[in-house]
């Protein structure tokens, strides 16, 4: 390509097409619509997405042939529940590229979810989707407190997972001086956060106690840092852990940011710095619902199930009716009426433990284990099935200045807590600090040593 060089002396590239606001510290019109004016918005894109997905994307146009129903039945919002679910098995299906809407000519970014098991997820982009991208993840940045000029340090991981890329974008758009950090090297980490002593700090919840630990074997109290922002997602967390590295580190406020790959990457929900009550979900973009998971039925505002995500403005990859596996509910808006919120995730579906007929998940022991002072946030459930039946076992790390009696005592208070408040009977085993290993991004916290191939 040939730059042509500008008369005025300018460093703005004249042939940039991102609509940067003038002020960026000012809200997007978007983010200030009323509800009415927000519904009317998804109903113009949601028609054109349906068309556009139907004529453009052979799954699509399968799907629906199939199920009887076409983009033409589409006539008020509430039609989009004829439509049929889609999930990671329809996407799948279409590795690598057969879910695009558009000529890999027109392709500017592939990204791939991880993957537990089989084959990644990979998601395309456009460059009108990478604009909207960034905008997004800019949006939830000055939401959650971050400001143009700030010194932004990026600890999610660079590379396939939408994290790293996604916020470094975001963070650009803003107006920000980014630290591409990335996940990992957490020496390095602390020693640049003492360096270059940025205002905010980008990573995933569990990651971010792996820095405070870094900052603490360096003798350096976590309170002293730069931070004053903290942008945790890419993982559940709770109000707990909230608590609990806003305590670590004096100042600082964390916020929520939610996302998932297939709809976009981070910044599809983002939380405000004033209120702290939840992930407001950009609804300019993308139209959420919450089904019952099992049978997938609609469920009303404040009902907890699945979120199911349709991507309003999508080129590269439409997405319509996507099912997360992420259990929520959505709550009306607070700070941002026009768009609704999300409640803090308690799982995916898929990361139930069911044990001996009851249902449960990590971000419940973490609740349980962090209303005790003696027991830190590190911890790990083990699922194993010596006999007939399923046992589990939380490995907890005690703090640092409590003796082992008096964190045993905590644990039997907490084993007490997690029967009567979950339902479940586990074994409590306390463990020295810096036992467990550490998150370097999305923390695992399930060992599900039973043997494999049998009945559950
Ligand atoms: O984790 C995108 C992301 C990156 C979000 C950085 C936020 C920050 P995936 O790897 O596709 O994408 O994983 C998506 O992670 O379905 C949820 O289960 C979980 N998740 C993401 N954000 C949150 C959050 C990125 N704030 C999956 N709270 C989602 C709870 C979250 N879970």
């Amino acid at each position: 390509m040939t730059v042509q060089s500008s008369t005025s002396c300018s460093v703005k590239n004249p042939y940039s097409v991102a609509p940067v606001a003038a002020d960026r510290s000012q809200p997007d019109p978007e983010e200030l619509m009323s509800r009415d004016q927000i519904e009317s918005l998804q109903f113009e894109r949601l028609r054109w997405t349906l068309h556009y997905a139907y004529e453009n994307v052979p799954a699509y146009k399968e799907l629906y042939d199939e199920a009887g129903v076409h983009p033409g039945d589409f006539k008020e919002l509430d039609d989009l529940k004829v439509f049929p679910y889609t999930d990671k098995e329809f996407l799948r299906k279409a590795y690598p590229f057969k879910a695009d809407a558009v000529p890999m000519s027109e392709i500017r970014r592939i990204h791939a979810s991880s993957g537990t098991t089989g084959q990644p997820t990979v998601v395309t982009y456009t460059e009108n989707d990478l604009q909207t991208w960034a905008t997004l993840v800019a949006r939830c940045f000055r939401f959650s407190g971050i400001k143009p000029g700030d010194k932004v340090h990026n600890a999610y991981g660079y590379g396939l997972f939408t994290g790293g890329l996604g916020a470094h974008y975001g963070a650009e758009r803003l107006g920000c001086a980014v630290i591409p950090m990335s996940g990992g090297q957490t020496e390095k980490q602390v020693q640049m956060i003492k360096d270059f002593e940025p205002q905010a700090i980008l990573s995933t919840p569990t990651y971010l106690l792996t820095i405070a630990d870094g900052f603490r074997k360096l003798g350096v109290d976590p309170k002293e840092t730069s931070l004053r922002t903290a942008i945790l997602g890419a993982e559940p967390w709770t109000a707990e852990m909230r608590h609990e590295i806003e305590q670590t580190f004096g100042t600082l406020k964390a916020c929520d940011i939610y996302g998932l790959s297939e709809v976009m990457g981070p910044g599809v929900a983002g939380e405000s710095f004033e209120s702290q009550d939840g992930s407001h979900i950009w609804e300019d973009h993308f139209r959420p619902e919450i089904i019952d998971p099992f049978d997938d039925s609609i469920m009303p505002l404040g009902h907890p199930g699945e979120l199911v995500f349709t991507a309003l403005t999508k080129e590269a990859l439409p997405i319509i009716r996507y099912r997360t596996h992420d259990l929520t509910r959505l709550l009306p808006g607070t700070a941002r009426p026009g768009h609704r919120r999300m409640g803090k995730i308690t799982g995916r579906s898929d990361d139930m433990i069911i044990l001996r007929g009851v249902n449960l998940f990590p971000t419940q022991v973490e609740e349980l284990a962090l209303r005790h002072p003696e027991l830190s946030p590190h911890f790990a459930l083990e699922i194993t099935r010596p006999h007939r039946m399923d046992e589990m076992t939380v490995r907890i790390e005690r703090r640092e200045d409590v003796t082992l009696e008096q964190a045993e005592d905590a644990a039997k208070r907490l084993q007490h807590d997690i029967k009567t408040k979950i339902g479940s009977s586990c074994r409590i085993e306390v463990l020295d600090p810096d036992v467990l290993p550490r998150s370097m991004g999305k923390i695992r916290r399930i060992y599900d040593n039973r043997p494999k191939n049998t009945e559950s």
